[in-house]
């Protein structure tokens, strides 16, 4: 077994910690890799970990976004705690160990790095990207900026001012483009099968739709996959999750990453809205990372088994 550099988890990170753990992480294990998807409009890098055990053939991919909306910091902490769970946990930790040995794992910890940059200089509560729009108000809710043909629609906002702003158009952004564009090369390879992106906070599990309250036809399976997921987080620390639609569980909204997966062909495509229900918020203490990712980790690998 190879160790990867213990990431600090009892604090926050910001961007450049972040990326140093990341490139600690695959120049530590051989089957670790860091790749760039692509820029934003500041110049920073859009960064992924692949985690790919060597396999008799090629494996089926699952792809886990973190920090697309800036202020979200238990977010990309979590899925930093991933990866150096990951990577520790191979042949050692059982589950860990046939996780990797059935799926080729792609982690972004941060989706969102020009917003992130800015929460950690000038404003802790700042959710969009950094934008310049066309008046004095910056940013993209690039969580409204999906296109899954219902981009622009219920619960998103023409507002260049407003939280939800969709953008100017579907995928206006570079770094929805290079995520779109990252999985669907996935996809058409060897296959992406499932596709989380993680948000705080709320304790919610999610699947499509948020644009329609109709159900998918697939619901039976998405629900039982979301249920095993919330079963084996809460056995952890018992921490209560909720789970259902996008649309049912907490509000309609349109060109979401989410959607858009299932569209692109994820049927399991997911959401998560992590700690807590609303004590801390967005400033979740740097004290809980640590139990957070413990019961997160455990919920998505049970969750990505049942499926
Ligand atoms: N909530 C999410 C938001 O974008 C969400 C909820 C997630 C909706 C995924 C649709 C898809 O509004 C937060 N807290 O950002
Ligand atoms: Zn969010």
């Amino acid at each position: 077994k190879k160790e990867s550099r213990a990431v600090d988890n009892t604090a926050y990170h910001d961007l450049a910690e972040i990326e140093a753990y990341m490139t600690e992480a695959a120049s530590t294990n051989s089957w670790v890799t860091m790749e760039s998807i692509g820029t934003t409009d500041e110049g920073r890098d859009l960064f992924v970990n692949i985690l790919a055990v060597p396999g008799s053939g090629p494996k089926p991919s699952v792809w886990i976004d973190c920090g697309i909306h800036a202020r979200e910091w238990i977010s990309p902490a979590t899925c930093l705690y991933g990866i150096d769970y990951l990577t520790t946990g191979y042949s050692v930790d059982a589950d860990v160990t046939a996780l990797l040995d059935k799926y080729d794992v792609y982690i972004m910890p941060v989706h969102n790095p020009d917003g992130y940059s800015y929460t950690w200089t000038n404003d802790r509560m700042w959710r969009k990207n950094r934008v310049a729009n066309s008046g004095s108000c910056r940013g993209v809710d690039l969580n409204r900026n999906f296109d899954d043909g219902h981009w622009g629609g219920i619960g998103s906002s023409n507002n260049e001012c407003s939280e939800t702003y969709h953008g100017p158009s579907g995928f206006s952004e570079l770094e929805s483009q290079a995520v779109r564009d990252y999985t669907t090369n996935l996809i058409s390879n060897n296959g992406l099968s499932i596709y989380y992106t993680i948000h705080s906070y709320s304790q919610v599990w999610m699947y499509a739709y948020g644009w329609t309250s109709d159900l998918t036809p697939e619901n039976d399976q998405l629900e039982a996959a979301a249920r095993a997921g919330c079963d084996a987080l809460t056995a952890v620390h018992g921490t209560s999750y909720a789970y259902g639609t996008i649309y049912h569980a907490i509000y309609p909204a349109s060109g979401t990453s989410i959607d858009w997966g299932y569209s692109a062909g994820v049927v399991h495509t997911y959401t998560l809205e992590l700690r807590d229900t609303g004590s801390w918020g967005f400033l979740l203490p740097a004290d809980q990372i640590i139990p957070t990712g413990e019961e997160t980790w455990a919920g998505l690998i049970a969750s990505i088994m049942s499926i």
